[in-house]
């Protein structure tokens, strides 16, 4: 019988595994297993199939999508190129470093309809329950998953030799309390529940938190007329050089009515809330025993590889570090873990796993700049990337290319967007923005890409 593998979620990582296998099929037509591919939402995408929604979705279920309507990338595009689909391929010309989100979202698609993957996905399909389904000692258990369609409201379950959990880990807050918050007279939301900057337009914000979310939120409520933005962080402050109206404070310790007061004894008047306080890893269609426990960081423990369950090897994660690199780390992984179920990489025993998480997490406990975490997320994808045939993307150069990204933002957090990286692939140097990042306000696919970029080149039809 063929052997049958379930993938969840088809976001990039999810989408990474069905291109991943469509690969392999191309090569050897009979070598891959039946393959369903769940996604609850009704596109493909995952983050990047931007939604208005927030709280509960069309069905009643989470909003999965955490992505704002003004978002720009926030790295360079030439770091998260597919090795196999460059940017200048998809648009037919070279398009600046730092595209908005639309446009990302139009790479991604364009780089699926390379190949016919959508038929492996049932859309509208939320995934509810993995249970493990002993077979004696006929041979390895088995998966039952169980999933509800959506549209039908009908729960049906299907039996698995292999899962993939692709579901993402930037979905479900963490909104911790602080004191006096219930007493605070103006909008207190959690960054996942961010849509449209333009709410705040001449407010007084305080956005909790001093990480990617915090940064990129603050930056693009103050380009959109923000009166002030602090900053409250709680171990380090971002340290940017900011603009006036731009302050960095420590913790929030107490809000009392619209004041709010900070570890410093300084205290201020706001208008509204913003926890940009982090994610947590939630996966409530996995039993207790095979879960994944973690925080953000770069390696969890658990999974070997940074993929293979360590709960049960026939059980996969993608995904779930924190990240530098996106698009073609997923892709590695997604590689590595084809190659797992087809056989082609034999696994060492639990033990030799073992040996090896503790191996790569001693390494990363020990990192202590930005430039050490980034070569420690690329010496990762390089092992992974060696084992299997993904092609070669030069991913120590994409690592120079964020730390040239991580100077240029400390430069200018407010104008690091203008700056322009060459694609690792095709030699090519971007070109600058039409206009200065600050100054563009209309983010559209359409308007960006109505711009020739200075290259004589209009976009690809
Ligand atoms: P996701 O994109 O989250 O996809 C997971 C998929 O699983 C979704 O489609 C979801 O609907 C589905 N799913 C979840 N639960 C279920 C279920 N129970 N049943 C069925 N389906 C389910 N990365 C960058 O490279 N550049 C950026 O500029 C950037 N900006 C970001 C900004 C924000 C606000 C956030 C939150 C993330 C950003 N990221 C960025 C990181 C982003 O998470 C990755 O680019 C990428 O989307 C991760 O892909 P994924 O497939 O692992 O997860
Ligand atoms: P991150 O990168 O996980 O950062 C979470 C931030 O929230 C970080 O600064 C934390 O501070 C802070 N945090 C967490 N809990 C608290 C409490 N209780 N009090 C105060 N501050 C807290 O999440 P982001 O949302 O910024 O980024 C996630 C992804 O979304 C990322 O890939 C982006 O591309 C978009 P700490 O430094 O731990 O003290």
């Amino acid at each position: 019988m063929t052997p049958r593998i379930a993938i969840l979620g088809a976001g990039p990582s999810g989408l990474a595994q069905l291109r991943a296998f469509e690969s392999a099929r191309k090569k050897d037509p009979g070598s891959i297993p039946d393959i369903v591919c769940y996604e609850k939402q009704g596109d493909l995408g995952g983050m990047w199939n931007y939604t208005w929604r927030t709280g509960l979705d069309q069905y009643g279920e989470p909003v999965h999508g955490s992505m704002y309507r003004f978002l720009w990338s926030n790295g360079p595009k030439e770091c998260l190129e597919f090795a196999d689909y460059s940017f200048e391929e998809h648009f037919g010309r070279p398009i600046p470093s730092y595209p908005p989100r639309a446009v990302l979202h139009d790479y991604i698609l364009g780089r699926v309809d390379q190949d016919d993957v959508r038929k492996y996905i049932r859309f509208d399909t939320a995934v509810r329950r993995v249970e493990t389904v002993p077979s004696g000692s006929v041979g390895p258990d088995r998966f039952a998953v169980t999933v509800a369609d959506q549209r039908s409201g009908r729960l049906e379950t299907e039996l698995f030799d292999d899962v993939v959990v692709a579901t993402g880990h930037f979905s479900t807050p963490n909104a911790p309390h602080f004191p006096g918050i219930e007493s605070f007279p103006g909008r207190v939301l959690h960054a996942h529940d961010f849509r449209d900057a333009r709410e705040f337009t001449g407010k007084r914000l305080l956005l909790v938190g001093s990480s990617y979310s915090a940064e990129d939120i603050g930056t693009q409520c103050f380009k959109y007329g923000a009166a002030e933005v602090t900053f409250s962080y709680r171990s380090a402050p971002m340290g940017h050089d900011w603009p006036a109206g731009m302050v960095e404070v420590p913790l929030l310790t107490e809000v009392d009515g619209s004041t709010v007061r900070f570890a410093d004894g300084t205290d201020r008047e706001v208008d509204a809330i913003i926890l940009c306080t982090g994610y947590r890893h939630h996966f409530p269609f996995l039993p207790d025993e095979l879960t994944l426990r973690t925080n953000n960081r770069l390696y969890p423990r658990g999974i070997y590889k940074g993929v293979v369950s360590q709960a049960n090897s026939h059980l996969f994660f993608l995904g779930m570090q924190d990240q530098y690199f996106t698009f073609n780390m997923f892709d590695a992984q997604a590689w590595f873990v084809r190659d797992v179920v087809l056989g082609r990489i034999e696994l060492p025993d639990h033990d030799g796993r073992e040996r090896d998480i503790d191996h790569w997490r001693e390494h990363e406990e020990n990192l202590r700049t930005a430039t050490e975490e980034i070569d420690f997320q690329a010496a990762y994808i390089r092992d992974l990337v060696d084992r299997t045939d993904y092609p070669e993307f030069h991913v120590e150069k994409q690592g120079e290319l964020f730390k040239q990204w991580k100077h240029d933002k400390k430069n200018d957090i407010m104008g690091y967007r203008n700056c322009s990286y060459a694609s690792t692939l095709t030699g090519s140097i971007a070109p600058p923005l039409h206009d200065e990042w600050m100054n563009i306000l209309d983010d559209s696919a359409l308007s960006f890409l109505a711009n020739d970029f200075g290259t004589g080149r209009s976009a690809a039809p």
